[in-house]
């Protein structure tokens, strides 16, 4: 077996999300690698113990609207915004459109219990970026990751970089858990969740 000395080392401590409330928001180009890594990310946050009305997820078109949507759904977390993952379920559909209020499926009221004015305890900013012929790849890359560490910066709530900048497709199937060439590969999503967890945790001690 070979063995590399890259990656993230598994943190000894335990992190309890019972309490956190969580928000992902992520785009919707390269739809299906953005749903795998939702998945590892949701998944995550839910062994960790953050309650599914807790996770709060909301899309834009692409990674260029990221920024601006992390930003306002900080500063707007007291109200209502995106969809609970609770009304998600059931087909993990996270592609629909946003909604100012938590609606369920069906159209109908989500139950009060998934409404929450807590704020985020950290955001989780999910796209993926795969190069083409153009020097489009290259300026929303920096744009988006200078804006995205900025808000952290400048707001104290911790924004976990989930955006994936992939030379080729392959690099993206790889690395959301999609797999390539019958390897399954690891979905970073997984990791987003968990370094969102392990983020607002801190950020809770530290005050
Ligand atoms: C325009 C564009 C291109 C070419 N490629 C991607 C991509 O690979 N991943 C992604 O998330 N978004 C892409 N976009 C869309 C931009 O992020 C943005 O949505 C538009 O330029 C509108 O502002």
């Amino acid at each position: 077996m070979t063995s590399t000395i890259k990656g993230l080392v598994k943190s000894e401590t335990k992190y309890d999300g019972s309490d956190l409330r969580i928000a992902i928001v992520h785009a919707r180009w390269n739809k299906s690698i953005i749903d795998s890594l939702v998945t590892g990310a949701v998944n995550k946050l839910k062994e960790a113990g953050v309650k599914e009305s807790n996770i709060v997820i909301e899309t834009v078109p692409g990674s260029f609207e990221l920024p601006l949507a992390c930003s306002r759904m900080i500063s707007g977390s007291h109200i209502q915004v995106g969809s609970s993952v609770t009304d998600l379920l059931g087909g993990l559909n996270f592609g629909g459109p946003t909604s100012p209020k938590a609606t369920s499926r069906t159209g109908t009221p989500a139950p009060a219990a998934a409404l929450s004015n807590q704020p985020f305890d950290a955001v989780i900013a999910i796209g993926v970026l795969i190069k083409g012929e153009t020097m489009h790849f290259e300026y929303i890359c920096e744009s988006v990751s200078h804006a995205l560490m900025k808000i952290q910066l400048d707001t104290g709530v911790p924004v976990i970089f989930g955006v994936l900048t992939a030379l080729s497709d392959d690099q993206a199937l790889e690395r959301s858990g999609l797999g390539r060439n019958g390897k399954p590969g690891h979905n970073h999503g997984e990791d987003w969740g968990l370094a969102a967890v392990e983020m607002g945790s801190h950020v809770r001690r530290w005050g």
